[in-house]
């Protein structure tokens, strides 16, 4: 519904996936993406060219990044999202931004996303398990948001909620639940406000697909995939470190901040090293990059922080 005026632009100048994205020429696609009205976001992309140093490798197939998906909602196995997410009903879409902030509500979904205000975002993705995509997101700065909804001047983090609706998401049915409902995640509000960080409500130019986490869902590149949450229906600004899901679940396994670290390995296996969705499980598994490669950009944000601890 959002972008769909980008569908025709787009698929004509994906880069193939043998090729390395030109970030010049991935820009211009952008600009095309938001033809018209939409200068400053075009202004905004331009910046983050020159902030976000080394392009980000290959792009991950499109097949790949939508067939093998963690979503438990929809149930355990990677697989099930693609399966199963089209059940739900994206439309109409609402998110409560709530907590400590001047202009509370709850906001329609095409009155926080403007077609005229999105952005394409080349991002190296990374999972808790090892597995390494790059995807062409669509989105907003996460920090738009926020700004517009005016959080007080005592607010230090930010939490997130995905939808609950059992009727729709089958994981969310049936007696064995490993998380609890709703799908929780929480950034520090300097993360939230970093620019690298966005809402994302599409991919490859088009709309989000449900197993992605339609209509809207985090990403935060620099990461273990499961703080990018998906389906989100809330926002909350708040004084007190959100609880999580994951480390709701596994405390010693998951922490809070959850940065990509080849230096601190998960309890049960090593985080030194990554493979790359679609190259096959033979392939050759390469060194995974303190903060998936964007130290430059977000070192600062944890100086004098010990990693081990707040891992
Ligand atoms: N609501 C919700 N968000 C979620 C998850 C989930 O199960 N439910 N899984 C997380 C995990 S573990 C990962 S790795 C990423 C996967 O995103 P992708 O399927 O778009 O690659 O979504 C994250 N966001
Ligand atoms: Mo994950």
């Amino acid at each position: 519904m959002l972008i769909k005026a980008a569908d025709k632009i787009r698929s004509s100048e994906i880069t193939p996936k043998s090729h390395f994205l030109n970030r010049r020429a991935l820009l211009a696609g952008t600009a095309g993406l938001i033809a018209g009205a939409a200068l400053p976001g075009y202004a905004r992309s331009l910046d983050f060219e020159k902030a976000s140093g080394d392009l980000p490798g290959p792009l991950t197939d499109k097949d790949d990044i939508t067939s093998y998906n963690n979503f438990y909602e929809f149930g355990l196995d990677k697989t099930d999202p693609k399966k199963y997410a089209g059940a739900l009903t994206t439309d109409p879409w609402s998110v409560k931004i709530d907590g400590m902030v001047n202009n509370p509500g709850d906001y329609a979904l095409e009155d926080l996303i403007k077609p005229s205000t999105l952005e394409e975002r080349v991002y190296r993705f990374r999972c808790v398990e090892a597995w390494a995509m790059v995807v062409p997101w669509v989105g907003i700065p996460l920090a738009d948001v926020i700004a517009r909804a005016d959080p007080v001047g005592s607010a230090k983090y930010v939490a997130f909620e995905t939808l609950v609706r059992p009727s729709e998401m089958r994981g969310q049915r049936g007696s064995f639940q490993l998380l609890d409902w709703p799908y929780r995640e929480g950034l520090r509000l300097d993360e939230a406000m970093h620019p690298l960080t966005i809402l994302a409500n599409g991919l490859y130019g088009e709309e989000l697909p449900n197993q992605n986490g339609a209509p809207l869902r985090l990403v935060v590149p620099w990461k273990y995939g499961f703080k990018s949450i998906k389906s989100i229906v809330r926002i909350t600004l708040t004084d007190k470190q959100p609880q999580t899901s994951w480390n709701m679940q596994a405390a010693r396994e998951y922490g809070f901040y959850s940065n990509v670290n080849p230096e601190v390995d998960h309890p049960r296996w090593s985080q030194a090293k990554e493979r790359v969705v679609g190259a096959g499980i033979f392939a050759k598994k390469q060194d995974t990059l303190m903060f998936n490669g964007y130290a430059d950009e977000v070192g600062g944000l944890y100086a004098g922080m010990d990693l081990r601890k707040n891992f």
